[in-house]
């Protein structure tokens, strides 16, 4: 079930809760400032314009200007995206909010597994990002504004993809943040490439994963417990594209996106890509950090059957995403006059691999037609698509989009391979048309 709350329910149950994980704003003894840096600019974002005073403003407030509203919880400096849990704050976002080529910063899915950092306490070009590890050669300490000045920069599109994304339709129901279609997105990032700052420090031959600590903390405020710590294969954190960036759609990173510095490994399950990111370990063996075990990010290296247990040792850990796409025009449920074409369009992509075709179906998949698919801009960026259809009667269409990878792989009509945990939906994405006279 969508959980949609008002903010004024958030803030009654608790001011000083709310308003940390909103604006990650430290409330001092006082109850009164502080406010600046990122939780300042989100603020700011959000009421839509700089607030000169804010140093005055109380701490637990809601800002009248978005006080004033019964529309349902909004996330700050985010618009339209469903809140799935606000402890921590887990949002995602409606197909049809997705249409931008380039993914808004306000369109972007918020998946966090702790409390993140107070942003008040961070100095972004002092913050330091330390590389170590069994298989590093020369560890490493650099500050943010050292990593800026000393390697190449790079600016690419890259979409990020929570594993559980499609969670909610697993039967029986995997526990978990119920996701639909919206823990998806391909926005622009830049930062410097990770294998830069890796052959600096020198990898030794032994080496297997590359591994990260960062600064948010446990839910349960057990300071011995990490949320998350997980981590790619040598060969992913070494590929062009597997970044350690700064800015998300040419402004710093926002608060709840990892600002000041986070890790971005695309195509692979979105937990890869850590945020707030203070530490790189290069392992001599796979990560067994956080989250990295058990259930976490795996799925029977078999299939099974529904609801069949596992043991531990037949889990794999989740690499490449499999194949995907979205229908984000029109948004479902719309009338459509008989007469007339109906645009489509929308995205599809496919982990490390690409997209080689994307048909579309008004005849629950017993007929499928060519869409004209765009090459990625990069490597790992999502790809557009667009089509025309017409309808044959009045009355309820569906409208399905179904990819095809360059190794022939496909999205299957219906839910693949059921798992523990929920990982890996990939089945087609659907739309409604009604069509009328
Ligand atoms: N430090 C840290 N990094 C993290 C997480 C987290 O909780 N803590 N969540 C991961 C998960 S599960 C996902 S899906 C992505 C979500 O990225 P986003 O919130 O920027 O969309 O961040 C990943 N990186
Ligand atoms: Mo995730």
């Amino acid at each position: 079930m969508k959980k949609l709350r008002g903010m004024h329910e958030l803030y009654a149950e608790d001011e000083i809760y709310a308003d940390e994980m909103l604006w990650r704003r430290k409330t001092p003894l006082t109850r009164r400032g502080f406010l600046r840096g990122a939780g300042l600019s989100a603020m700011s974002a959000a009421v839509g314009a700089s607030i000169p005073f804010a140093k005055y403003m109380p701490a637990g407030l809601i800002p009248a200007a978005l006080a004033q509203t019964d529309a349902p919880f909004e996330i700050p400096g985010k618009n339209g995206l469903m809140v799935l849990n606000d402890r921590p704050i887990n949002a995602e976002t409606p197909a049809h909010l997705l249409d931008d080529r380039v993914t808004p910063t306000n369109r972007l899915f918020v998946r966090n597994n702790g409390i993140p950092p107070f942003t008040d306490d961070i100095e972004p070009l002092a913050w330091r990002l330390t590389i170590e590890g069994e298989s590093c050669l020369r560890p490493l300490s650099i500050t943010l504004e050292e990593l800026k000045g000393r390697y190449k920069r790079h600016t690419l599109q890259l979409q990020i993809e929570c594993g559980g994304n499609g969670r909610s339709e697993f039967y029986p129901a995997a526990k978990g943040n119920q996701w639909t279609t919206g823990a998806i997105g391909c926005p622009e990032w830049t930062g410097v490439r990770l294998r830069d700052v890796l052959d600096d420090c020198g990898v030794a031959r032994d080496a297997v994963y590359v591994a990260y600590e960062a600064a948010d903390t446990h839910l349960s405020g057990d300071p011995t417990k990490r949320p998350i710590s997980r981590g790619v294969p040598i060969h992913k954190a070494m590929e062009a594209e597997s970044l350690l960036v700064w800015e998300m759609n040419g402004e710093p990173l926002p608060p709840l996106h990892g600002y000041p510095l986070r890790l971005l490994c695309a195509g692979w399950p979105a937990s890869v890509s850590g945020k707030w990111l203070q530490r790189l370990l290069i392992r001599d063996r796979v990560h067994d950090g956080e989250k990295m075990t058990g259930q976490s990010y795996r799925v029977p290296c078999k299939p099974i059957e529904p609801g069949e247990a596992v043991a531990d040792q037949d889990m794999c850990i989740i690499e490449s995403m499999p194949v995907k796409s979205l229908i984000t025009y029109p948004k479902s449920g719309i009338q459509h006059p008989r007469d007339q074409k109906l645009n489509l369009r929308g995205h599809a992509w496919a982990g490390d691999d690409r997209v080689r075709r994307l048909y579309t179906s008004v005849d629950f998949g017993a007929t499928w037609q060519a869409a004209k698919l765009d090459k990625p801009v990069n490597r790992l960026a999502w790809q557009h698509w667009q089509t025309s259809v017409r309808f044959p009667a009045d009355g309820y269409f569906e409208v399905w989009a179904r990819a095809e990878d360059d190794n022939g792989e496909s999205q299957p009509m219906v839910l693949p391979g059921w798992n523990p945990r929920g990982y890996l939906n990939n089945a087609c994405h659907r739309v409604a048309v009604m069509v009328h006279a």
